[in-house]
């Protein structure tokens, strides 16, 4: 970023941008909605819908300043790299009109969440941080609670983390820190829709940095690239005006959930623990491997299908294959390591409620969970170390090294972690067996091999 001189991308120098850079039509003149997480994917997904609207965001980051002091300094404007087959295509984003940093401005935050200018909190704060009550949840119910010692108005607070039945995931953590006259108000007051979103985001790079200098002129410390794709399926439960987003407004948003966190994002994760194992930098090159694809379209056909009942008018196999077309694009270059950071967090709805609900006949299924286990003893094939990124990475190490080298074991060691392994899946024989033999063979002969006999 150093090498960055261009004068930044801000409302001032907006008019410089080249014409075919397409340019927000406004600047919401207020804020509405309350973001937290200003991670690279809220500002391809939510903030992209919302761009064109009269809604404008206050961006929340948690910990680290980085990126909101970048969007302060450029008037909450950055790029958006959209990479299809044909090369990429920049927008400029300006639905962001102010920032704010979580954990330098709690009080702001607080009477943010506690006044009426406020109408929607959405969140994108990562899985593990529904498991931190002093982390998130508590700011929610203090800023809650605030706004129900003035009565405000009611408020909405849409999670769109990938968790199955998001909502309430974000009502179950929130809800108990709530004192008895706060939980009263917030149950007539306060909804918590679920939400599924989808759309690949890898993490910026220099890469993404300089593309949007080249085509601005200008540069922008906020620049983030994704794919074409991108969907927004949110449960119809807003507790009062509803953002012009647009998005499917549904009653039943627990199928696409399902069908997106095991399909999607549990072959994601599949592909991140092999393509890591072998060497792979990203997942598309992982998918490349001879064997690979053949073997995420029989995990998808024989296994991830048969275990849930997709919306209607949806088709699991069909919506697998395509999501396969999507991690194959070669120009999102997704790390393998990105994708398989906190397994711990993101396996229990991406794997193992697939093999909780399947019950039997997982010998595929398996293959993942070996490649989990054996990435977790942090060595790749070819010997080089692999880092374990997991809030439970010291448990697990812990638990491998007593297991020593045996995969019966090893595989034992990890389904006995019950904070995230459901007791369905910890006592399936099956599994245990078939995700044992795995693991003998990946250490045996690697994921190269194991993949092209599979
Ligand atoms: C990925 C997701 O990093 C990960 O774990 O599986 O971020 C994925 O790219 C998105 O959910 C796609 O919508």
């Amino acid at each position: 970023m150093a090498a960055l001189r261009k004068p930044l991308l801000t409302d001032a120098t907006l008019d410089q941008v080249p014409g075919d850079v397409r340019l927000p039509h406004t600047r919401p003149a207020r804020a509405r909605i309350l973001h937290l997480g200003a991670g690279a994917f809220h500002r391809a997904h939510q903030a992209v819908y919302t761009d064109g609207t009269d809604w404008g965001i206050i961006c929340a980051a948690p910990r680290s300043r980085e990126v909101v002091d970048a969007l302060a300094a450029q008037d909450g404007l950055y790029t958006v790299a959209t990479l299809g087959p044909d090369g990429a295509n920049l927008r400029v984003v300006g639905s962001i009109v102010d920032t704010l940093h979580l954990a330098g401005e709690r009080e702001r935050a607080l009477d943010l969440i506690a006044s009426d200018d406020i109408v929607v909190v959405t969140l994108t704060v990562t899985e593990k941080a529904y498991r931190d009550p002093d982390g998130v949840p508590t700011i929610l119910a203090d800023g809650i609670a605030r706004r129900a010692a003035r009565g405000g108005e009611p408020l909405t607070i849409l999670c769109c983390d990938n968790l199955p039945d998001n909502g309430k995931t974000t009502r179950a953590a929130v809800e108990p820190l709530l004192g008895a006259d706060a939980r009263a108000w917030a149950d007539d007051h306060v909804t918590f829709p679920s939400s599924m979103v989808d759309r690949i985001v890898p993490a910026s790079t220099p890469d993404t940095y300089e593309r949007a200098e080249r085509a601005l002129g200008l540069s922008d410390r906020a620049a983030v690239e994704a794919e074409p794709f991108t969907q927004w399926v949110i449960e119809d439960d807003f507790a009062g005006p509803r953002p012009d987003w647009d998005a499917t407004f549904t009653s039943d948003v627990a199928a696409w959930e399902r069908l997106k966190l095991r399909t999607l994002n549990g072959v994601h994760s599949t592909l991140a623990y092999l393509g890591a194992l072998a060497g792979a930098e990203t997942i598309s090159e992982t998918l490349r491997l001879p064997g690979a694809r053949a073997v995420a379209e029989r995990l998808i056909a024989e296994q991830i299908a048969p275990s849930l009942t997709p919306p209607k008018g949806q088709d699991a196999i069909a919506y697998g294959r395509s999501v396969l077309e999507r991690f194959a694009n070669p120009g999102i270059r997704h790390r393998c390591l990105q994708v398989a950071m906190d397994g711990s967090q993101k396996l229990p709805q991406r794997l193992f409620a697939t093999i909780a609900d399947l019950g039997r006949e997982t010998e595929l299924i398996a293959l993942p969970l070996a490649a989990w286990i054996r990435f977790c003893g942090g060595t790749a094939d070819d010997g080089t170390p692999l880092p374990l990124d997991d809030p439970l990475a010291h448990e697990l190490r812990e638990r491998l090294d007593a297991a020593g080298g045996d995969a019966d074991a090893r595989v034992e060691a990890v389904l006995g972690l019950r904070a995230v392994v459901p007791e369905p899946v910890a006592s399936n024989h099956e599994v245990r067996r078939a995700a044992a033999a795995w693991l003998d063979a990946l250490d045996r002969h690697g994921v190269a091999r194991t993949l092209e006999n599979a």
